[in-house]
Formats: structure tokens, C-alpha cells, sequence
């Protein structure tokens, strides 16, 4: 398997709650490099077109808000099958699904406030990281 990069948020929840380092060991010991990272605060705009794919399901809004409620650290990783080892170790979406050691079962407060995002799929992360990074902020 070659390596491959994805793109991760640590939402407001986390930032909120200092547990940015804790959550980076998390990644950092499933084989995942932070080969990018900076803190921002997202605009309405940014997170409006970066959940766009969300922007007809009823928690929309409240998402968007809660996006830019709080600074968040977006990054990229890379390791060897990183969209899909980082969807791992992130766990569920729904805490309550979330398995045991996963960032989400770990530190997730709920549904919303559930502490970081990860791409999908590589050809979502190449989207992804576009946003937020430009090329020579990534230093792998
Ligand atoms: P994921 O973040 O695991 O990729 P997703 O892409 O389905 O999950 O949804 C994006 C974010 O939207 C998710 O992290 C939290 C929020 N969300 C999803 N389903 C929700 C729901 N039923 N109620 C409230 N927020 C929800
Ligand atoms: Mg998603």
C-alpha cells in the first residue's frame, strides 16, 4: 500500500477543551506524520463550502455554526493508507458507535461535537487539503 495523505480538522469541541496534543499522539502513535497543521478560525464562508455536500440535511446550520464557534487545527496527514487508518482511529461519527481507544470514544461529546473530521476518501482529501494548504506548507 503507497502512502497517502488525508486531511484533518480538530474541531472546536476539542480545541476548546486543550486536547489538541493529546488527540495529535493519538495519530502519531496509528503510524499517521503530521506533515501540516495550523490552528485558524474558520469563517462562515469556509465552512459553508467545505460541508457543502451537507448543506441540505437539517443540521446544517448548526454544524456550520459550531464549525466556527471555537479555533480549529486543520492538518495533513500521511502515512500508509491514511484516509482509511485515519477514519479508524478516529472511530464513528456517533460517539455512542465509537470504538473503545478511538479519538471519538475517547473525547467526543456527541453527534455534533465530535472532536475531529477526516476525509473520506483520497480524492476528497487532494479537495480537501486544496482548501486549506497551499503546496509548500507541506513538509513531508
Ligand atoms: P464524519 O464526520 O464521520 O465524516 P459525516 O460526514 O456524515 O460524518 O457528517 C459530517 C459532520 O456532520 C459530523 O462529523 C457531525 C455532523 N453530523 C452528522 N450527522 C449528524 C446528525 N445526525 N446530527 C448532528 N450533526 C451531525
Ligand atoms: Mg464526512
Amino acid at each position: 500500500m503507497a502512502i497517502e495523505r488525508t486531511f484533518s480538522i480538530i474541531k472546536p469541541d476539542a480545541t476548546k477543551r486543550n486536547l489538541t496534543g493529546a488527540i495529535n499522539a493519538v495519530f502519531e502513535k496509528a503510524g499517521l506524520r503530521i506533515v501540516a497543521q495550523k490552528r485558524i478560525r474558520m469563517t462562515k464562508e469556509q465552512a459553508e463550502t467545505f460541508y457543502a455536500v451537507h448543506k441540505d440535511r437539517p443540521f446544517f446550520g448548526e454544524l456550520v455554526e459550531f464549525m466556527i464557534s471555537e479555533p480549529v487545527v486543520v492538518q495533513v496527514l500521511e502515512g500508509e493508507n491514511a484516509v482509511a487508518r485515519h477514519r479508524e482511529v478516529m472511530g464513528a461519527t456517533n460517539p455512542a458507535n465509537a470504538a473503545e481507544g478511538t479519538v471519538r470514544k475517547l473525547y467526543a461529546l456527541s453527534i455534533g461535537e465530535n472532536s475531529v473530521h477526516g476525509s473520506d476518501a483520497p480524492e476528497t482529501a487532494k479537495q480537501e487539503i486544496a482548501q486549506f494548504f497551499s503546496g509548500n506548507e507541506i513538509v513531508g
